[in-house]
């Protein structure tokens, strides 16, 4: 199976890895976006990767001529389609926001005039349940028969791409038997982890209750923390010691749920079934909601501390990304509450040593922080706070940690 023709449609954090993994299996393989820098980009093996050993992993591959890019998808064997799935831009304000498969109907039609007979079609990105039919749809009403296909979601962890993308067991979702034995024998190749071969539809809605079980967890941790503060107890310890029971495993609280999965993949199963999801839905809410409690909560110190001083305290905060240790500020909960506090105008400084520049917030290092801020609010966990030098300095002054630092 090694010598066949690959193309991955969608080169972002999930398909241009898959592209490069792929291709040092001994794939020929193809990527296709509709973004021309990229495309150069990757055609000259300069693609810049925030993450250890991924961005020479890619420009090796295209250096020694196994992965190539382009505009536009050419004949292959196999077809991975890895486009976003995001909200409806229209429904992002409703209650329910609902999503939206524009780019995964467009990336479909875009393969029509190169699909044969024969071929694999493979769509990784989350979707809600019944779109591999819907996919399957567009194609035979195309007029073309007899192509395969099948849902194999990705799960790897931002920060850890390549090492998940290899060792976890994979979901191998075939619209028939047929085409589930294809796309294992295809991931085999590259895939070290257990290739689990269930229905197309299953396969969907598994991808949607992983992202949502973990939203789920992480609601009733940043539910523990509201619930302790009000009793004036740290939860971080009560979490601590509750895990310590065999059967209970509760995550961490945080300022939020941030990121483009699960602060939106559970929003897809509420979408289709909104009488019926209501425990992932009232998750969604609680997780949507701590932002604004934790703005809440700096606000009132900020005012007591003001207060002291005699001048509006300056405050500090760690961390804008939307987890510890990446550049990734995509829906992140901790930039949204420095963007709230600097509404209030609050004084507001910030530390993120995984950006240079971010608009509008002016941004220190961790030391320049120290010798002008008052306040100090941890965000997020990033490993630069987490020192015992950091904290020994943070212990020294007022401080709030929302990140579990400490
Ligand atoms: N978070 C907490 N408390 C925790 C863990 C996380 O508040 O105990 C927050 C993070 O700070 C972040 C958000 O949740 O804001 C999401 O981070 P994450 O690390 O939980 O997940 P993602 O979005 O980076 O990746 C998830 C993963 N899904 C699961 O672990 C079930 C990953 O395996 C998926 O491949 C990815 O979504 C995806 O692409 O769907």
């Amino acid at each position: 199976m090694s010598g066949m023709q690959v193309t991955i449609v969608g080169l972002g954090y999930i398909g241009l890895p898959t592209a490069a993994v792929a291709a040092r299996s001994g794939f020929q393989v193809y990527g296709v976006d509709v973004n021309k820098a990229l495309v150069d980009k990757i055609s000259s093996a300069t693609v810049q990767f925030e993450e250890d050993g991924l961005e020479d992993l890619i420009n090796q591959q295209v250096t020694e001529g196994r992965l190539t890019a382009g505009l536009l998808p050419r004949p292959s064997d196999v077809f991975v389609i890895c486009v976003p799935t995001p909200f409806k831009s229209e429904s992002a304000g409703q209650e329910i926001p609902e999503p939206d498969m524009t780019y995964v109907r467009q990336a479909t039609e875009a393969l029509l005039p190169v699909l044969q007979a024969g071929n694999l079609v493979i769509i990784e990105s989350t979707s809600p349940v019944g779109t591999t039919r819907m996919v399957s749809e567009i194609v035979a009403t195309a007029g073309i028969d007899g192509v395969l296909f099948a849902y194999c979601p990705e799960r790897i962890l931002p920060g850890n791409t390549v090492y998940e993308l290899e060792q976890n067991d994979r979901i191998i979702g075939g619209l028939t038997p047929d085409a589930a034995a294809k796309a294992k024998a295809f991931y085999g190749n590259f895939v070290r982890g257990g290739l689990l071969e269930t229905s197309a539809e299953i396969a969907e809605m598994c991808k949607l209750a992983e992202n949502s079980f973990r939203d789920v967890n992480i609601a009733f941790a940043n539910e523990l923390s509201l619930l302790a503060a009000e009793h004036g107890l740290p939860v971080a310890e009560v979490i601590e010691l509750a895990n310590r029971h065999p059967r209970v495993n509760i995550l961490q609280p945080g300022v939020g749920v941030g990121g483009h999965c699960i602060a939106v993949d559970p929003w897809f199963l509420v979408a289709a079934s909104p009488d019926t999801a209501k425990l992932i839905q009232t998750a969604r809410q609680v997780n949507d909601n701590k932002p604004d409690w934790v703005v809440n909560f700096i606000s009132v110190q900020h005012k007591a501390i003001s207060a002291e001083l005699g001048r509006s305290a300056k405050v500090a905060c760690l961390g804008l990304s939307y987890k510890p240790d990446i550049d990734d500020f995509r829906e992140s909960p901790a930039l949204k509450v420095t963007r709230r506090l600097i509404a209030q105008n609050i004084p507001v400084v910030a530390v993120e040593p995984n950006s240079d520049h971010i608009d509008g917030i002016d941004l220190l290092s961790l030391e320049e922080a120290l010798s002008t801020a008052d306040l100090f609010v941890a965000l997020v966990g990033h490993k630069q706070f987490r020192e015992p030098s950091s904290l020994a300095e943070l212990r020294k002054h007022s401080f709030i940690d929302f990140a579990n630092i400490d």
